[in-house]
């Protein structure tokens, strides 16, 4: 038993300069400290967000005093305490950024307690490997809104040997971020970033000798109309569902892409699932606002067979016990799950913890920039240990 003795929340700056909430508890012997993240390209299912201000103001009486007392190495328990005071099927009551960054730290303070690495103590001990680094090196979309119309434009060390050198060569030739996550934003089409992204990744797969691929992440429900049912590209070009899926299609052959992200509308299961049927052996199709880390929504996703890979992220779900039972069920089911930031990040690194403790084929968290270069440097760090 390692009973909570204090539970302490505050309100700070996320890399955007918005307002987010940091929990730290403390234990009899440990203590941990946590951060939601935000996004800025979220999906419409994702749990509920309340202002940090008033979240922080309403915690400290709603469920603060609940906390005290409990045996921090129970997560379970913790988190299904959230959920009672909170109340609602979406953390509308106290806040999916109160909950994620109570849940995150409580974890940590549980490891701290135990001596243990935060990855160690939610993997166990046979976690033995890291994600492999998926990071955007071109951004546009609603992250970069007078650059690319394709959001993200990703590279990924398929074939490195250590998560390290992976890391390394992911951030080769990025010498300006300006995007929301780090990321060059060059005012430029999706077709020429498609051909600087491919050309430096056979540039940089050259000069390290281990291939690295590209993806996307197309975040189309910023582009999709559902008045119209269709896809709304700048200049007036539109597509409609079917020719979405054959545009994407193309892509996927054209540039060789290994994972494409959010390729469509995010209540089209439907239409996710022609894809992956067509293109699913060769590319890794990827729901983000489609299953936004929900077991409900990942279940029907899954009866359809609308994807073979999983975004995760944890505060779209409120707890570590949630981001489980969704990682779970997918990897019960054979796809695959990447862990992943926000596009308003703090210097937390839990996320790189939760990579390795939960198997993930990836992690998701930009190439350079501080908030995202924490991430990476952790896991430098655990992979160290891992050896
Ligand atoms: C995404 C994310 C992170 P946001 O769409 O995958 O890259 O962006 O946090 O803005 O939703
Ligand atoms: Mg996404």
């Amino acid at each position: 038993m390692t009973t909570i003795r204090a539970v302490d929340l505050r309100v700070i700056l996320d890399s955007r300069g918005r307002k987010t909430v940091e929990a730290e508890i403390s234990v009899e012997n440990g203590f941990g400290r946590a951060a939601a993240p935000g996004g800025a390209s979220t999906g419409a299912h994702e749990a509920a967000v309340k202002d940090a201000t008033a979240a922080v103001d309403d915690a400290s009486s709603q469920v603060i005093p609940y906390l005290i007392g409990l045996d921090s190495t129970d997560q379970i328990g913790f988190d299904a305490l959230l959920h009672e005071v909170d109340g609602t099927d979406n953390f509308a009551g106290i806040g999916a950024n109160v909950s994620v960054a109570l849940s995150m730290a409580n974890a940590k303070a549980a490891a701290a307690a135990l001596k243990i690495p935060l990855w160690r103590h939610l993997g166990g001990s046979f976690v033995s490997s890291a994600p492999l680094p998926l990071g955007n090196v071109i951004g546009g979309g609603a992250h970069a809104t007078h650059a690319t119309e394709i959001q993200e434009f990703l590279v990924i060390p398929t074939g490195c040997i250590s998560i390290r050198d992976g890391i390394y060569a992911n951030a080769r030739g990025i010498s300006c971020g300006k995007g929301d996550e780090g990321a060059w934003a060059p005012a430029v089409t999706d077709q020429d970033a498609f051909e600087v992204v491919t050309e430096a990744v056979s540039q940089v797969s050259d000069e390290f000798g281990f291939a690295l691929s590209a993806g996307v992440d197309v975040a189309a429900s910023q582009i999709y109309n559902p008045e119209s049912e269709l896809y709304e590209y700048r200049g007036g070009l539109v597509r409609t569902s079917e020719e979405q899926i054959n545009y994407i299609a193309e892509l996927i052959d054209e540039f060789g892409l290994v994972y494409v992200e959010d390729p469509l509308y995010e209540e089209d299961f439907g239409s996710f699932a022609t894809l992956t049927e067509q293109m699913g052996s060769t590319c890794l199709i990827c729901g983000d606002d489609l299953f936004v880390t929900n077991p409900s929504r990942l279940e029907k996703g899954i009866a359809e067979g609308s994807a073979n890979c999983v975004l995760i992220k944890p505060n779209q779900i409120g707890t570590l016990t949630d981001t489980f039972e969704a990682i779970s069920l997918a990897q019960k089911h054979g796809m695959e799950t990447v862990m992943s930031h926000r596009s308003g990040e703090t210097g937390d690194t839990t996320i790189a913890h939760l990579g390795c403790a939960f198997g993930c084929v990836f992690i998701k968290t930009g190439v350079v920039g501080g908030e995202r270069t924490e991430k990476l440097n952790e896991l430098i760090r655990i992979e160290e240990s891992m050896i």
